[in-house]
C-alpha cells in the first residue's frame, strides 16, 4: 500500500534558526563596542557555572561568513539573530553617538543572508543593556530615560536596517529579563533581596517596575516603526514571550486553578496588557499596590502593540498550588506524575523535560486567547551531559532529534487539525553558545561547536529539522500586501 500523503505547512511558512548577539559574537571589545551588563556579570566568579564568559564565544563576529554559508548549506527561510544594543549606540542613551563599525556589520550580515535567499529575523534586544545605561539611571528601573533611549536605538535600527529587514521583534522574553535579573539576580545584572546573591536589589518590587517598563518601551517602538516607518518600509513587527504549557497535577480544583495562575504570571503578565489591554486580574491579585499602573494614554500604546504572537517554550509543567514562589505565582512546578512517572526526557537543564503535546496544547491556548496569527521564535532542548562526550557521540544527539520530532507532529496538528495560524518555527539554536548563567556545559545547538578550535559540526538533529521542513515546505505564494507597497 502507498503511503499517505505527507501533510504539507501553509504556503509561505517561515522555518530557520535561532541565536542572540551576546551568546554567540565574541570579540566583546571589538571597532568601538561599548560595555553590556553580561559582560562585568559573566566576569565575576561564581555568576556563570563553568567559570567563562562572552568574549569569545562561538567568534561569530569573526566568523559570520561561516554561519551564513551553514544556515545556506541548511537551506532555512529565515534567520533569526539578535543586535547588540552596545555596538551600535556604545553608550547606549538618545544622545550618545552611533557606532558606524556596529552598523555595517549587522548590515553585512543582512546583505549576506539575502544573497542567499534567507530572510532576516532581527531582535532589538535580547538581554545585553548597554552598561552605560544601567551605571547611569538604573537602565530598566528608570522608567522615564530607559523608554526614550530604546525607542531613539529602534529608530537607529529601522532606519539602518528596515530597508531589509521585514520581521522586528523588540524584546526578547520579558519575564526572564525581569525575574532572572531582577528577581532571582541570576542573570544580569544580578539584582535580588537574596543577599547570598546580590548586595543591591528589592526582588519585592522591581521586577514588575522592570517588566512594566519593558512592555512600555517595546510598545513605544513598536508605535515608532508603525507611524515613521512601516508605510515605506512594509515590515512586520512585535514582543517575544517565553512561557511553557502549564498542566494541573491532577483534577482537583485548586490544581486546576494553579495552573491557570502560572500561566497569568509566566506569560499573561506581558500578554494581557499587550494584546488585550489590562495586567490578569490575578497579578492584581497577588501584588496589590506593588503592581506598577499605566495611564490612559499608556495604554492606548501598548493595547495592540503587536503584530502577532511570538512565542518562545520549551517544556510543560505540571502545577500544584502552594509553595512561596511569587515568580511562579505560588505555585509548585513539577515534572514527577501523581504515579511517580516522569513526564519526559530529562534536559541537562533542571527546567526543561520533553513533553511535545504541551506545545500543541499551548498553540491552542494562545491561539484562543489572543487571536493573533504565531510565531514560534525558540523552541529546542539541551541533551543531558553533551559537553562531556567526544564530539562524534555528542552529534548523535538522539534526544535532541526525538524532542523535534515531537514538537514537529504537534506543530502540525495544531495548524491542520486544530485551526491555529501559525506562520512560522524556528529552532534554538543554531549553534551551541553561551548559555547565559549555565556557560558552555550546556548545549542547545543542532550544530555542535568545538570551542578550541571553534569548527562547526551539524548534529543529527539539524538534518532532521532540514528534510522535515524542506519535505512539508509548499512553493512559495507572492505575498500581495507586500507587493503592491513596494510598487507604489
Ligand atoms: C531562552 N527558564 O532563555 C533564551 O531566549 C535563550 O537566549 C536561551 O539560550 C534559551 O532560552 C535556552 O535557555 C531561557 O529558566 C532561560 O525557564 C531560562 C528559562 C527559559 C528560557
Amino acid at each position: 500500500m502507498a503511503a499517505p500523503p505527507i501533510r504539507k505547512l501553509p504556503p509561505n511558512f517561515l522555518w530557520g534558526f535561532a541565536t542572540a548577539s551576546f551568546q554567540i559574537e565574541g570579540s566583546t571589545d571589538a571597532d568601538g563596542r561599548g560595555k553590556s551588563i553580561w559582560d562585568d556579570f559573566s566576569r565575576t566568579p561564581g555568576k556563570v557555572a563553568d567559570g567563562r564568559n562572552g568574549d569569545d564565544a562561538t567568534n561569530s563576529y569573526k566568523l559570520w561568513r561561516e554561519d551564513v554559508a551553514l544556515l545556506t548549506k541548511y537551506g532555512v527561510k529565515t534567520y533569526r539573530f539578535s543586535l547588540s544594543w552596545s555596538r551600535i549606540i556604545p553608550l547606549g542613551g538618545r544622545n550618545d553617538p552611533i557606532n558606524p563599525k556596529g552598523i555595517e556589520f549587522y548590515s553585512n550580515l543582512i546583505d549576506a543572508l539575502l544573497a542567499n535567499g534567507i530572510v532576516p529575523f532581527v531582535t532589538l534586544y535580547h538581554w545585553d543593556l548597554p552598561q552605560a545605561l544601567h551605571d547611569r539611571y538604573g537602565g530598566w528601573l528608570n522608567k522615564d530615560e530607559i523608554v526614550q533611549d530604546f525607542t531613539r536605538y529602534a529608530r537607529v535600527c529601522f532606519e539602518a536596517f528596515g530597508d531589509r529587514v521585514k520581521y522586528w521583534l523588540t524584546v526578547n522574553e520579558p519575564w526572564c529579563v525581569s525575574i532572572l535579573g531582577y528577581g532571582r539576580g541570576v542573570f544580569a545584572p544580578g539584582r535580588s533581596s537574596d543577599r547570598n546573591r546580590s548586595s543591591e536589589g528589592d526582588s519585592s518590587t522591581e521586577p514588575w517596575i522592570v517588566g512594566h517598563n519593558v512592555i512600555l518601551s517595546h510598545a513605544h517602538a513598536v508605535k515608532a516603526y508603525r507611524e515613521e516607518f512601516k508605510t515605506k518600509q512594509g515590515g512586520q513587527i512585535g514582543i517575544t514571550l517565553n512561557g511553557d504549557w502549564q498542566m494541573p497535577y491532577d483534577d482537583s480544583p485548586e490544581n486546576v486553578a494553579a495552573a491557570q495562575h502560572a500561566l497569568d504570571v509566566a506569560i499573561g503578565w506581558y500578554a494581557d496588557p499587550v494584546y488585550l489591554g489590562h495586567y490578569p486580574p490575578y497579578l492584581h491579585q497577588m501584588l496589590g499596590a506593588r503592581l506598577p499602573t499605566f495611564s490612559d494614554a499608556e495604554w492606548k500604546v501598548v493595547k495592540g502593540s503587536s503584530d502577532f504572537y511570538g512565542m518562545n517554550t520549551y517544556t510543560t509543567n505540571l502545577c500544584r498550588a502552594g509553595g512561596d514562589d511569587e515568580f511562579q505565582g505560588f505555585v509548585d512546578y513539577t515534572f514527577t506524575r501523581p504515579d511517580g512517572t516522569q513526564l519526559g526526557t530529562q534536559a541537562h537543564c533542571a527546567w526543561l523535560q520533553d513533553y511535545a503535546p504541551g506545545f500543541r496544547s499551548l498553540l491552542n491556548y494562545l491561539y484562543k486567547r489572543y487571536r493573533m496569527p504565531i510565531y514560534v521564535t525558540e523552541n529546542g532542548f539541551a541533551v543531558k551531559n553533551e559537553s562531556s562526550l567526544p564530539r562524534d557521540l555528542a552529534i548523535k544527539d538522539t534526544d535532541r532529534v526525538n524532542y523535534y520530532r515531537g514538537v514537529t507532529a504537534s506543530l502540525l496538528s495544531a495548524i491542520n487539525d486544530d485551526g491555529v495560524d501559525v506562520r512560522c518555527y524556528l529552532a534554538w539554536s543554531l549553534l551551541d553558545n553561551f548559555e547565559w548563567a549555565d556557560g558552555y556545559v550546556t548545549r542547545f545547538g543542532v550544530t555542535y561547536v568545538d570551542y578550541a578550535t571553534q569548527e562547526r559540526i551539524p548534529k543529527e538533529s539539524s538534518a532532521f529539522v532540514v528534510k522535515w521542513f524542506k519535505e512539508r515546505t509548499q512553493p512559495a505564494v507572492p505575498d500581495l500586501k507586500l507587493l503592491s507597497k513596494s510598487s507604489s
